[in-house]
């Protein structure tokens, strides 16, 4: 009996079964019908499809260049020099490349300058060098030494001759000129003294030499024609008392007289002793005093 009824169990839930897969199946079909398109609603379908390929097209095409973009940007970064602003960079190095330049040309200045100056004063060591070796080896002869005349006597360059008789002015002069001089010449304080310390004292030893004011009165003048500079007149000499052109030195016994205030003029008539000069430079022939 349980087994009749186990079976008509089954059949009864196979049958229960049956009826929901076909209720089912008609609920499916109902919603296929729901969904069925018409053929004018599909055609508007396959418009869309296209649209949106021709959007994916363009949208991909984008993204292609974009990413083109991105990797020419990169590599374009990748590329420039660090550090800033490239201009300002690319002028800082020409600037110190400039400065480089400059202080390396500077340098070199200096040291083309510094050479020169050793190469010219090694030139003018050896233009020196060269000089000493052509300059002709000139050794000037020595002078021989003056002699003068017996009874002349010798200072600097010049021979002189005081007399032992006496003449007037004239004569004296023409006796000094016939021995190759002329009448005494002095020309300075050492001179006169010179003169003076080897004239003999006397009453009044006086001796003409070579002073004239006979062209002009009291323009004196030496005998060979230039005018009196420094002289040696006694106080009060000359006066031209009694028509004295002519000059002479007197040598007295009084020891305070001085050698530079012992000249007088007196008329050149008047006979005295005289000295005589005679230069005895280089191409002078000496005489002998008569
Ligand atoms: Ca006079
Ligand atoms: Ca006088």
């Amino acid at each position: 009996m349980s087994t009749s009824l186990s079976t008509a169990a089954r059949e009864g839930l196979y049958t229960n079964l049956k009826e929901e897969e076909d209720e089912e199946e008609q609920r499916a079909g109902a919603r296929r019908s729901a969904h069925s398109v018409s053929p004018g609603r599909l055609t508007f379908r396959q418009g869309s499809a296209g649209r949106y390929r021709m959007v994916s097209v363009c949208l991909a095409t984008l993204c292609l260049i974009l990413l083109i973009s991105l990797i020419a940007a990169a590599a374009h970064y990748k590329n420039r020099p660090q550090g800033g602003d490239g201009a300002t960079s690319e002028t800082q190095i020409q600037k110190q490349t400039q400065n480089s330049n400059a202080s390396a040309l500077i340098a070199t200045i200096n040291k083309l300058q510094q050479e020169k100056a050793e190469l010219q004063k090694e030139r003018d060591e050896l233009l020196a060098k060269l000089s000493a070796t052509k300059a002709p080896q000139v050794i000037k002869p020595t002078a021989p030494p003056i002699v003068c005349s017996p009874d002349w006597v010798l200072f600097n360059s010049s021979c002189y001759f005081i007399s032992r008789n006496t003449r007037d002015w004239p004569e004296s002069q023409s006796y000094c000129q016939s021995q190759g001089g002329h009448l005494a010449i002095i020309l300075s304080a050492e001179e006169q003294t010179f003169l003076w310390d080897r004239l003999p004292r006397g009453h009044w030893n006086a001796f003409w030499f070579g002073i004239t004011d006979e062209h002009t009165e009291d323009q004196w003048k030496w005998v060979d024609g230039t005018p009196l500079v420094d002289s040696f007149w006694e106080v009060g000499e000359p006066n031209n008392h009694i028509n004295e052109d002519c000059g002479y030195i007197v040598k007295t016994q009084v020891l305070k007289r001085v050698a530079v205030r012992s000249w007088y003029d007196a008329p050149c008539s008047m006979p005295r002793n005289f000295i005589c000069e005679k230069e005895m430079g280089p191409g002078v022939s000496t005489a002998s005093p008569h």
